[in-house]
């Protein structure tokens, strides 16, 4: 079964443009994956059709109705469904939760809003996850960003398999730099090795430049890359890594 996404918006018009382009909208017309995108004011039961009030004990702002949510949740989650909520106060999203996701059959995910939510939709959501540590003025974009990286996980949506294996080739760390013509830019040649033809020096150096890239731009990477090698950031042996030896 193709697995499928729904992403419950304020903003439908803001999301569904992006999930229905290029490489997730070429997936969902092959059938490989299935993209819906629900407006919550759909669920508001009064005349004004309302999705947030006021918040108890005073302060500014609003504050998203959890009744709302809930009755969105209850027309679009299944018994296999993970619900999910962008937050900035959610985990943190990284690949290894990308492919995590990518074997699910079906995700939900609410988009919060830079007002807040009742705090009580926690017990509607199986995790809080954030993009990152800086506040949005919706859970939308990092919506999109969730389900992009997630859906090009599953087999079939990136047309070629290569890419997918070269990311586990040098997984954990930054990609090597990459070049096309013209071989001489404004006086930035090409790197000669890559003009050499010769696969095992092209992928050495492609490997060294990925580790260099990555000590230098992102010590936090680096620091686990070389933990999981078995050594530690001086690329002394260090014990603990029994799986290594
Ligand atoms: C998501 N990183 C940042 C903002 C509160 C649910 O409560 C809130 C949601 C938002 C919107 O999402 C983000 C975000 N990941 O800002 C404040």
């Amino acid at each position: 079964m193709s697995p499928r996404y729904d992403v419950l918006t304020l903003h439908p018009d803001m999301v569904r443009p992006m999930l229905s382009s290029s490489v997730l909208g070429r997936a969902v017309e092959a059938g490989i994956i299935e993209i819906g995108v629900h407006d919550i004011r759909d669920w508001a039961t009064d005349r004004h059709r309302t999705v947030d009030d006021a918040p108890y004990g005073g302060g500014a702002g609003m504050v998203m109705k959890v009744d709302v949510v809930a009755r969105a949740l209850d027309a679009v989650r299944r018994p296999e469904s993970r619900v999910l909520l962008t937050s900035p106060a959610g985990r943190p999203f990284d690949q290894a939760t990308a492919v995590r996701l990518s074997r699910e059959p079906h995700i939900v995910i609410v988009c919060g809003h830079y007002e807040g939510i009742d705090a009580r939709i926690e017990s509607l959501v199986d995790e809080e996850i954030s993009l990152g540590d800086f506040v949005l003025t919706g859970g939308e974009i990092a919506a999109v960003a969730i389900v992009d990286a997630v859906a090009r996980l599953v087999p079939g949506v990136l047309g070629n398999v290569e890419s997918a294996q070269d990311e586990s080739f040098t997984a954990g760390l930054l990609e090597y730099p990459q070049y096309t013509r013209p071989r001489r830019f404004r006086g930035l040649e090409v790197p000669e090795v890559l003009l050499s033809g010769h696969h095992a020096r092209i992928e050495a150096w492609r490997r060294a430049q990925a580790e260099e890239r990555t000590r230098a731009r992102r010590p936090d990477l680096w620091a686990r890359h070389v933990r999981a090698r078995g050594e530690d950031v001086a690329g002394d042996l260090v014990d603990g890594n029994p799986s290594e030896e």
